[in-house]
């Protein structure tokens, strides 16, 4: 049996090392703190408005770190900018306060988990990133995967935006780094197009219009360049609009700094990443128009069965660029100023967004609604099936049926964590206790 559990013995072994009884207490049987929210929200009907809300801070915890201290130089910059005192606030927590519940996915550099916030009960996708695969060796640091682990945190931290993924927490321990995440359960965009194949027109410029807002906000308010638009990153909440994840190829744009070297999907991106040229905010653009004509016909632009096919015909583009039959002449001319092999000639949605909204394609868009931050109040072309959020319907079996190894001091089954000799019951065994 697959071992996909992260929260492995030689991890909690690491964990209950440190562990300081204070930081427990309010689980200790039977003379724990009521919290105001319960586990029955676990079943919750109103997920997606707590989620949206700021997580409070709980003053009657302690502050404690649980990092274990490694004498490395990567490793305490990385503590630096984990560290728990961020912008996030002052609560800090750790592994051991979030029970996992199911694999959402699994990525180059991790995993990510389905998790429930013992104490409140709030469900976060965890996002997991092994801090091993950032070594090459004692001394030299994968600056790639180094730079794209704190480039993800650090952005995230800064991004607040309806259409843009939230960060709650960032910490760490020896072996990890955790990024606690809004959870997303309506899945990625492109799994509801599985049957379909692709979408109507009128459907897909709702989800594109999201994706030009969270562009932008990014581009013009945070002067950060997204680099890495792609299907998988475009995912849905439980109201069924449109959310970005995964920050860790974005890079906040640099005079100083116009030579970039990143690994990607090269379908959805552009020419001038791929030629090694400078490039700008008008890369994200491009991409958009790749997400944008894979939406609209069921692939993206510029297919082959190796890179190198792919690349070449990004990069000759001009003669390459063929569109199926069934596409309007707005869809057409919206893709062709968009797939422009040119930057400087592409359309610029940042300095001319009137341009663009009043675009004929966007004719069904209703900008000042998805403007107004408020999106629950319009009727996304798609509504997720969410029975239960803690099902994960909207993702990928390959994953949400990978089993859990049961753990020898976190035992799922009876709600219990044994700790060194000491015994603490997570938040649905205490409901049972208290009834
Ligand atoms: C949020 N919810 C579900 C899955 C996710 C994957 C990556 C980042 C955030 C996520």
């Amino acid at each position: 049996m697959t071992e996909v559990f992260s929260f492995d013995d030689e991890e909690l072994s690491q964990q209950t090392e440190n562990l300081n009884i204070d930081d427990l207490n309010y689980r200790i049987l039977p003379d724990q703190e009521p919290d105001s929210i319960s586990s029955s929200n676990y079943e919750q009907k109103d997920v997606v408005s707590e989620l949206r809300k700021p997580v409070p801070i709980k003053q009657n915890r302690r502050n404690s770190s649980h990092a274990i201290d490694v004498n490395e130089n990567f490793v305490s910059s990385i503590n630096k900018s984990y560290s728990s005192a961020g912008s996030l606030g002052p609560y800090k927590p750790k592994l051991l306060d979030f029970e996992p519940i199911k694999v959402l996915g699994k990525g180059s550099f991790g995993k990510v988990l389905l998790v429930r916030e013992i104490s409140t009960g709030r469900l976060f996708a965890l996002k997991q990133l092994k801090k091993a695969t950032l070594i090459i060796s004692d001394d030299e640091i994968n600056t790639v995967n180094y730079q794209r682990t704190v480039n993800e945190k650090s952005i995230l931290e800064m991004v607040d935006h309806p259409n843009i993924v939230l960060l709650y927490y960032a910490f760490q321990d020896h072996n990890k780094l955790y990024l606690i995440l809004e959870y997303l359960d309506g899945g990625e965009l492109f799994h509801h197009l599985a049957q379909e194949r692709f979408m109507s027109e009128k459907n897909a410029s709702y989800y594109i219009a999201q994706m030009v807002l969270a562009l932008r906000y990014l581009h013009t308010k945070l002067g950060v360049i997204y680099r890495d638009l792609k299907p998988e990153n475009c995912m849905l909440n439980s109201l069924g609009n449109l959310v970005l994840t995964d920050f860790g190829l974005s890079k906040v744009s640099s005079e100083d700094d116009p030579s970039h070297s990143l690994t990607g999907t090269a379908q959805y991106m552009a020419p001038e990443i791929l030629k090694g040229e400078n490039y700008g905010f008008a890369v994200d653009w491009w991409s958009l128009g790749c997400v944008a004509f894979d939406l609209l016909t069921g692939s993206p632009p510029f297919t082959g069965n190796n890179n190198k096919k792919i690349m070449d015909k990004i990069i000759s583009s001009k003669k390459n660029l063929k569109f199926p039959f069934y596409l309007s002449q707005d869809a057409k001319d919206l893709l062709r100023k968009l797939l422009q092999a040119n930057p400087d000639k592409r359309m610029d949605i940042d300095g001319n967004f009137d341009m663009l909204k009043n675009h004929r394609f966007f004719r069904y868009v209703d900008w000042k609604q998805l403007e107004s931050g408020n999106q629950s109040d319009v009727l996304p072309p798609i509504l997720p099936v969410i029975t239960n959020p803690v099902l994960a319907e909207n993702f990928d079996p390959e994953f949400t049926d990978l089993p859990f190894t049961p753990q020898k001091h976190f035992d799922l089954a009876s709600d219990i964590l044994h700790v060194k000799g000491f015994t603490f019951a997570n938040e649905s065994y205490l409901e049972k206790y208290r009834s």
